[in-house]
């Protein structure tokens, strides 16, 4: 088994890794994906649950959608690729760029997280500029603000921003690396999905992990057909033979 056999002679030169990740990555801890069977929640479809329009049509539904996620996710742990991601950052510079909001891949050690789309740990209030981490779960939901307006999941729904200072930083760190390992995400969902064309753009490797094609499989220079919770220690197991 050498999955990454033709990428072997070049490792030796690569100094700043990016790994850019998506739900697939946690699929190995139980969490399930957004897209495929995966991503119906009591026959409600996940895409038209992560919209603005949704929680405002029934906040009540968004919330419990997110409290029965955060309670999957709580008793999660990180899968042995979130562990080789974070064992990686003893031979080389590491940076993760994470469309998941579980926290999974700083549960497993990594230093240099970026949360592209939040994090289900944080609450803001849809209206005023007051934000929380929430530990316990609110008794009555949707919850409310001091201001007496809905407070909301923190994170990034369709048609709305990423935080920019986040993503800012997330372009910079892709364009700049040498080497980008795409793990677990379908790359349908912009912006994310053109980090890999940054770091192409400064002549980086890409390799994708991924059981299934995507939407850049093509644009890739080694395309590993496998989980990351198998294929990812033995990508890192490279970088200690060197
Ligand atoms: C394994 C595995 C294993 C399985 N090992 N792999 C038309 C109208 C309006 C907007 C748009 C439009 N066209 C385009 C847009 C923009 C839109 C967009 O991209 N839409 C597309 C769907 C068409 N994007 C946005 O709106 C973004 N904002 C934006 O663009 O702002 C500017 C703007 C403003 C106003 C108007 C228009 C633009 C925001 C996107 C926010 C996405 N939010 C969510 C929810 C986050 C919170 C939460 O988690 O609840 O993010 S949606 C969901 O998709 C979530 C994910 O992070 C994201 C990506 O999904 P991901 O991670 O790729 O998961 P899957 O399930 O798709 O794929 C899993 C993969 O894993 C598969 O490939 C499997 O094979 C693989 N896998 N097991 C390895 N064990
Ligand atoms: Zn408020």
């Amino acid at each position: 088994m050498k999955m990454f056999e033709s990428i072997k002679e070049q490792i030796r030169d690569i100094k700043k890794i990016v790994f850019v990740t998506g739900a697939g990555m946690s699929q190995e801890s139980g969490v399930p994906t957004f897209r495929g069977k995966d991503g119906l929640w009591r026959n409600y479809d996940a895409m038209k649950l992560a919209t603005i329009d949704a929680f405002y049509d029934n906040p009540k539904l968004v919330w419990e959608w997110y409290n029965e996620r955060r309670r999957n996710i709580f008793a999660a742990r990180p899968n042995l690729g979130h562990k080789a991601v974070a064992e990686l950052e003893k031979y080389t510079e590491v940076v993760v760029l994470t469309q998941n909001i579980d926290g999974l891949h700083q549960k497993a050690g990594s230093s240099e997280v970026l949360e592209l789309h939040g994090s289900i740990v944080k609450i803001k209030c849809s209206v005023c500029n007051f934000k929380d981490e929430i530990m316990v779960e609110f008794s009555e939901i949707p919850p409310l603000c001091k201001c007496g307006n809905i407070l909301r999941p923190d994170v990034v729904w369709f048609g709305e921003s990423l935080p920019q200072d986040v993503w800012q930083k997330a372009m910079i760190f892709a364009s700049q690396c040498d080497l980008m390992v795409i793990v677990g995400t379908s790359l349908v969902v912009s912006p994310a999905n053109t980090l890999p064309i940054y770091a192409k753009q400064n002549n980086a490797i890409l390799v994708e992990v991924n059981p299934e094609d995507t939407e850049m499989s093509s644009e890739m220079n080694l395309v590993i057909r496998n989980t990351s919770a198998v294929a990812l220690p033995e990508f890192v197991s490279m970088f200690k033979e060197n």
